[in-house]
């Protein structure tokens, strides 16, 4: 029945017509979303191919405590697992009711950091923060679920994309922004922290290597723009059309076959990845196998206790 409801408004970017929260989670940090379509009454009639995924703490510009962490990760790993979902969009929710600010994610809470981070701890407090998770950047484990996850992910920066939220956009399959509130800057090193892995690594691979030094050894602040002509964004587009810009995405991604968009996802990563990206690139070619005469054949034989006839099977096609 809660699908003839229209979902809150949690964004100003956010068109609740096109969407359905995702029941049974309780998210606290962030918002998770199903792509509907609606009859002429506003009923959902039946799911699309996309989800939304956004960080609800706009008053902190979306910085993410471990607690968001966790929920993000359980977020995407839902979406992973949904058959018929093809594109995740990732972005944030805002602006902030505080001061106005728009926000992607300005990256970990720096109030609950690594050593002694339960100093400055606010809204997490040092009873509720898990000591295990608050020194251990979990984070990693949602990057490499965006980088191996066989859909496409597609950043969607509303706001500020800062630290280790600029890190997420950077590990997304694509990234649109807001012309007008899109900013990104890579204060990592201004707080002491450094994303020596798919935050640095990756965006050189994207931009080069002078510009991505410049990006992190300097911190400036770059728009939209820029970062379009720089290779890391794909378009930059006006703030009220952002959604509608991801939403033609998705959909032009939901019209190409979803195993091959999987193939190319991994065939793009392989290079980069080393024998972790070989490794899931494997392992769809090997479910492919599985699906062949051939393949058959050997289990057969096993589970037959015969040995296996390969007659039929030729070394060269
Ligand atoms: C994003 C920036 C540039 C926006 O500037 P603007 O618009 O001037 O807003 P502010 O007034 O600065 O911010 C508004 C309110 O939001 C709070 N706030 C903003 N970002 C954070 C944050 N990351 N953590 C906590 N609070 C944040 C401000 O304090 C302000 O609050 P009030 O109104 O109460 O004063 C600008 O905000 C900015 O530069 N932010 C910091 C960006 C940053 O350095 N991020 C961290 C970079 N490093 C990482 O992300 C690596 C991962 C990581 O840190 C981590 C994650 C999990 C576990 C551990 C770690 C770890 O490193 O140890």
């Amino acid at each position: 029945a809660s699908h003839h409801l229209l979902p809150d408004k949690v964004s100003d970017t956010f068109d609740p017509a096109q969407w359905r929260v995702v029941e049974g989670f309780g998210f606290t940090d962030i918002t998770y979303h199903r792509r509907v379509e609606r009859d002429e009454h506003g009923a959902a009639v039946r799911d699309l191919p996309a989800v939304r995924i956004a960080f609800d703490r706009p008053e902190v510009r979306n910085a993410f405590r471990p607690h968001t962490v966790d929920e993000l990760y359980r977020a995407l790993d839902h979406a992973r697992m949904t058959p018929d979902v093809g594109a995740v969009l990732l972005t944030g929710n805002g602006p902030s009711a505080k001061d106005g600010g728009h926000s992607f994610c300005s990256g970990g809470d720096q109030r609950i950091r690594g050593r002694d981070g339960y100093r400055y701890a606010s809204g997490e407090t040092s009873e509720t923060v898990d000591p295990a998770k608050a020194g251990r950047l979990h984070i990693l484990e949602v990057q490499r679920l965006i980088r191996t996850m066989p859909k496409v992910v597609i950043a969607v920066v509303n706001g500020w994309a800062a630290g280790g939220g600029h890190s997420l956009h950077v590990v997304c399959d694509l990234t649109i922004a807001s012309r007008q509130h899109g900013k990104f800057k890579q204060t990592d090193a201004t707080v002491g922290s450094f994303d020596a892995g798919y935050g640095s690594a990756l965006l050189a691979r994207q931009v080069g290597q002078k510009k991505a030094r410049e990006i992190f050894f300097l911190a400036r602040e770059h728009s939209a723009e820029d970062m379009v002509s720089a290779g890391a964004v794909n378009e930059a587009v006006d703030h009220e059309r952002l959604e509608e810009v991801a939403l033609a995405y998705a959909g032009d991604i939901a019209a190409q076959s979803p195993q091959a968009v999987r193939m190319l996802k991994f065939a793009f990563n392989a290079a980069d990845d080393g024998l972790a990206g070989q490794q899931v690139f494997a392992g769809e070619a090997t479910r492919m196998g599985y699906m062949t005469d051939e393949a058959v054949e050997g289990r057969d034989a096993f589970l037959q206790k015969r040995d296996p006839n390969w007659a039929d099977f030729p070394y060269y096609y």
